[in-house]
């Protein structure tokens, strides 16, 4: 995308910090496109054809990260069948979670204008997890698999928050608070980096 064509804010934070559940609000009340990582790599897991599926079936599982390749084309080809229905703002929940996720997707497809970065203590979103799974369906959603996600965000995912920190562009929220207590602050740092 040319410059200005699109903005682009992602929403970062380890498992179960919240970054479905604030998206799905923003959408409901600012008309974001939101669009989770997790969600298209689940989609096209499914999806009958894909020479994908088993790979992404394992790596969920594994709570590693699906090659790059997957998931920018699986991003940029939403977010092209959003602009041309004119829906130019998006939210990029769970990604980048990897040094060359980050680095690609802003060469290659757009820059982010800044990054909502949910902390939350690793006891809070395991609780969150063991809870969801219990009727989620989530392949990753059990106790061996939430361990080896909450290991990838530290060694991996991490890097790309202190990345876009250095540059001046995370806004840190604790999402350890109700869920509405959590969404006045996302409101109010958009309104503040955005309007
Ligand atoms: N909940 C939420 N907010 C709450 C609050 N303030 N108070 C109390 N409860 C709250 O929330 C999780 C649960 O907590 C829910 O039950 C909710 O009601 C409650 P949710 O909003 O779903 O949290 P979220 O951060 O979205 O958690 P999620 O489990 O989706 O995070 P992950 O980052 O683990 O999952 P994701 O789908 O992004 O990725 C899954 C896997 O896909 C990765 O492990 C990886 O293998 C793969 N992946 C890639 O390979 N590449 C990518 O780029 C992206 C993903
Ligand atoms: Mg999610």
């Amino acid at each position: 995308f040319k410059e200005g064509e699109v903005s682009v804010i992602f929403i970062l934070g380890g498992p179960g910090s919240g970054k479905g559940t604030q998206s799905a609000k923003l959408v409901n009340d600012h008309g974001f496109v939101h669009l989770s990582a997790g969600d298209l790599l689940r989609a096209e897991q499914k999806r009958p054809g894909s020479k994908y599926g088993e790979l992404i079936a394992n790596n969920i599982r594994d709570g590693v990260i699906v090659p790059q390749e997957v998931t920018i084309a699986l991003l940029k080809q939403a977010m092209e069948e959003s602009k041309v229905k004119g829906q130019t703002r998006f939210l990029i929940d769970g990604f980048p979670r990897k040094m060359d996720q980050a680095i690609t997707f802003e060469d290659q497809v757009a820059t982010s204008a800044f990054t909502i970065f949910f902390e939350c203590p690793e006891q809070v979103m395991l609780e969150r997890l063991l809870e969801r799974g219990k009727t989620s369906g989530r392949a990753d959603d059990n106790i061996e698999s939430i361990k080896k996600r909450f290991r990838t965000f530290i060694e991996t995912s991490f890097p790309v928050i202190e990345y876009f920190d250095k540059q001046g562009k995370v806004v840190k929220l604790q999402c350890d608070q109700p869920v509405d207590v959590v969404y006045e602050q996302v409101q109010k740092a958009i309104k503040d980096k955005i309007g």
